[in-house]
């Protein structure tokens, strides 16, 4: 267990969700509802990258030994913690680019999307963390069929609802 992240959800993490800051919270926290939904135990904590460096290739280094299987990381501004963190493992790294008060959000898009080839980062949009989460499901329900099957669950509920909508349009 790294002293840096808190548990949440039952068994051994399998998803470790961490940001530069506390102040990433309120967009991270949709990546962890969204784990928590399908059940997957995760651990979320702040990792920076430029404030605590050694701290942050620690954790990344460290994170598939310890039975993670999937980073999901947000930073904003110069947001290179996705990055970073993909140096130092092979595990899959999804980057969260988390908008701040000026550029709207591009300078961590841009910061997180545009890795150098050989060391891939899947991001996710602007904000995107729920996303985020989701695709860490569908990551682990590669090998997993018990949660590949709620995953379409899931699918099958979001087409019913795009439905529904389409039908109250037409009352
Ligand atoms: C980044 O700097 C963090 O990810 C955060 O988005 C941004 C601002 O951090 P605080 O100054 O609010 O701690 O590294």
């Amino acid at each position: 267990m790294s002293e840096l992240v808190t548990r949440r959800g039952e068994g051994e993490p399998r998803v470790g969700v961490v940001m530069g800051s506390d102040s990433d919270w309120p967009v991270m926290s949709a990546a962890c509802d969204a784990l928590s939904e399908f059940g997957i135990p995760h651990e979320v904590g702040v990792v920076s990258a430029h404030r605590m460096p050694h701290a942050m290739l620690d954790y990344g280094a460290a994170a598939a030994g310890r039975g993670l299987r999937v980073l999901i990381a947000g930073a904003g501004g110069a947001a290179h913690l996705p990055g970073m963190l993909a140096s130092v493992t092979s595990m899959p790294v999804i980057g969260v680019p988390v908008p701040l008060k000026y550029l709207d959000g591009m300078d961590s898009l841009l910061s997180i999307a545009q890795m150098p080839a050989g060391v891939p980062v899947a991001t996710v949009s602007v904000g995107g963390a729920r996303n985020a989460g989701l695709l860490a499901a569908r990551i682990l329900g590669a090998a997993d069929d018990a949660l590949r099957a709620r995953m379409d669950g899931f699918r099958a509920e979001l087409d019913a609802a795009a439905r529904a909508k389409g039908d109250a349009l037409r009352e």
